[in-house]
C-alpha cells in the first residue's frame, strides 16, 4: 500500500523524476523547498502534478522537524545537497554543512518526530575518488578526492550509525553518475550537450572543457530513481552500489555528441581549460551493481550512447524553441 513520502532536494534533477515514479505508484509526495522564492518550483509543480511543496532547509534543524510533524511521511529521501563538485572546492564549508552535516540533521528530526519513517540517502560515487579496487562495490574502501566525497562519506557513514545505534530503517543508495535532460548545465554531461546544440544552429563556436581524460560510470537518471525506491521497499535497510558496469571518458562523449549533430568535436572542443581543472581529480570509476541486480532485481535500461543522444536530441529541440520564439517576438 502506497505511503506518504518526502523528498528534499526535490527541485534537482533526481527530485522530480523520483516525485513522478512516486506519484505514478500512487504515493502523496511533498517536497521540501528551500528559500523564499525558489525559481524552479513552478517547473517541478508543472512536471509533477499532485506534488505538495512544503518549506525547508537542510541547514535548519526546526524547519525539517516541522516538515516532518506537518506531512507525517512514511518515506523521506534525501537528495538535497550541494552536488556540484567543482563548487565543492571553493565553498567546502558550506559543502560540509548542507552535505554531510545535513544528512544527520535528517536522521535526527527523524529520530524525535518517528523513528519508524524510513529514510534514502544519496551516497556518491564520489566517495571512492582515488579508487583502491575496479570495479567499486559496497565493500571498496572510501578515498574521496574533493570536500563534496567528504561530506558524502560523512552522510554515508551517519547513516549506517543511526541504522545500527537506534535500529532505524536507514538505507543509502552509492549512485554512480546518472544524467538525462534535466541534468544541471554545470555538469559536464548537459555541458556538452546543450553547447553541442547550440554549435549546431551557430549559437556558438567553441566549448571550453577541463580534463577530457577522465573517465565515468553514466547511466540514466530515469533508471536510477526506480533504485531508491526498490531500496526504500527492502524488509531490512541495506546500502546498494546503483552503476551500469561501463565507462566512457569524457572525450568519447564529446565524439558521440557532436558526431549525433554531424560535427566534428575536434572543430569546437577547447581542453584543459584551467578554471574547469580540479584541484585533485577521480580519474576513473566503473560500479559493480550485483549486489542490487541480485536483491532488488535492478537493471539500468538505457544505454551509455542512446543516453547522450536523448540529451542532445533534447538540447537541440529546447534551443530551436527559444529560437522560434524570439523570432516571433
Ligand atoms: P542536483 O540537481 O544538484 O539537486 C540538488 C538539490 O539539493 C536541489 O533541489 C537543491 O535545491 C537542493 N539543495 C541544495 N542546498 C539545499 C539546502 N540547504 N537545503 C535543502 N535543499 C538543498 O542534484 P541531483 O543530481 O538531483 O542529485 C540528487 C542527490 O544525489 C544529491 O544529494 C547528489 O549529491 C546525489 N548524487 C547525485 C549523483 C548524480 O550523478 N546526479 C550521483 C550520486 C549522488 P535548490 O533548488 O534550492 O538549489
Ligand atoms: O564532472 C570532468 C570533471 O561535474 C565529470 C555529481 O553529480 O557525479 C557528479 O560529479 C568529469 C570530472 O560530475 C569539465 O573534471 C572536464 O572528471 O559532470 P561532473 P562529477 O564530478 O563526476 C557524482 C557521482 C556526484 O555524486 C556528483 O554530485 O568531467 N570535466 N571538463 C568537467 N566537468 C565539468 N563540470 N565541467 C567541465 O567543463
Amino acid at each position: 500500500m502506497p505511503g506518504t513520502a518526502l523528498i528534499t532536494g526535490v527541485t534537482g534533477q533526481d527530485g522530480t523524476y523520483l516525485a513522478q515514479l512516486l506519484l505514478s505508484k500512487g504515493y502523496h509526495v511533498y517536497g521540501l523547498v528551500r528559500g523564499q522564492n525558489n525559481p524552479r518550483l513552478e517547473a517541478v509543480g508543472r512536471l509533477c502534478p499532485g506534488i505538495e511543496f512544503m518549506e525547508g532547509d537542510l541547514l535548519d534543524h526546526s524547519s525539517l522537524v516541522a516538515a516532518l510533524e506537518a506531512a507525517q511521511p512514511t518515506e523521506v529521501y534525501n537528495l538535497g545537497a550541494i552536488s556540484f563538485v567543482g563548487l565543492s572546492f571553493k565553498q567546502a564549508l558550506l559543502t560540509g554543512e548542507v552535505t554531510g552535516l545535513g544528512v544527520v540533521r535528517v536522521l535526527e528530526a527523524i529520530r524525535s518526530v518517528n523513528p519508524a519513517i524510513r529514510l534514502y540517502q544519496a551516497s556518491s560515487s564520489e566517495m571512492f575518488g582515488k579508487v583502491r579496487e575496479t570495479p567499486q562495490t559496497e565493500l571498496t574502501a572510501f578515498h574521496p578526492r574533493s570536500p563534496y566525497g567528504v561530506a558524502k562519506v560523512y552522510g554515508h557513514h551517519i547513516t549506517v550509525n543511526y541504522r545500527e545505534s537506534y535500529g532505524m530503517f536507514a538505507c543509502s543508495g552509492i549512485l554512480f553518475n546518472h544524467e538525462s535532460p534535466r541534468r544541471g548545465l554545470e555538469f559536464v554531461t548537459r555541458k556538452i550537450t546543450n553547447a553541442a546544440a547550440k554549435i549546431k544552429l551557430g549559437l556558438q563556436k567553441e566549448l571550453h572543457l577541463g580534463n577530457l581524460d577522465s573517465q565515468r560510470d553514466w547511466g540514466f537518471a530515469g533508471d536510477y530513481v526506480e533504485a531508491m525506491h526498490l531500496m526504500m521497499l527492502q524488509p531490512e535497510p541495506d546500502d546498494f552500489v546503483i552503476a551500469t558496469g561501463a565507462t566512457h571518458s569524457v572525450r568519447e562523449f564529446c565524439e558521440i555528441a557532436f558526431s549525433h549533430l554531424g560535427l566534428n568535436y575536434r572543430d569546437h572542443v577547447v581542453s584543459d581549460d584551467a578554471r574547469f581543472l580540479r584541484p585533485a581529480e577521480v580519474d576513473l570509476l566503473i560500479g559493480d551493481a550485483s549486489k542490487a541486480k541480485r536483491v532488488l532485481g535492478w537493471q539500468p535500461r538505457v544505454p551509455f550512447g542512446e543516453l547522450v543522444t536523448m540529451m542532445v536530441d533534447a538540447d537541440l529541440a529546447a534551443q530551436q524553441k527559444i529560437m522560434r520564439i524570439e523570432a516571433a517576438g
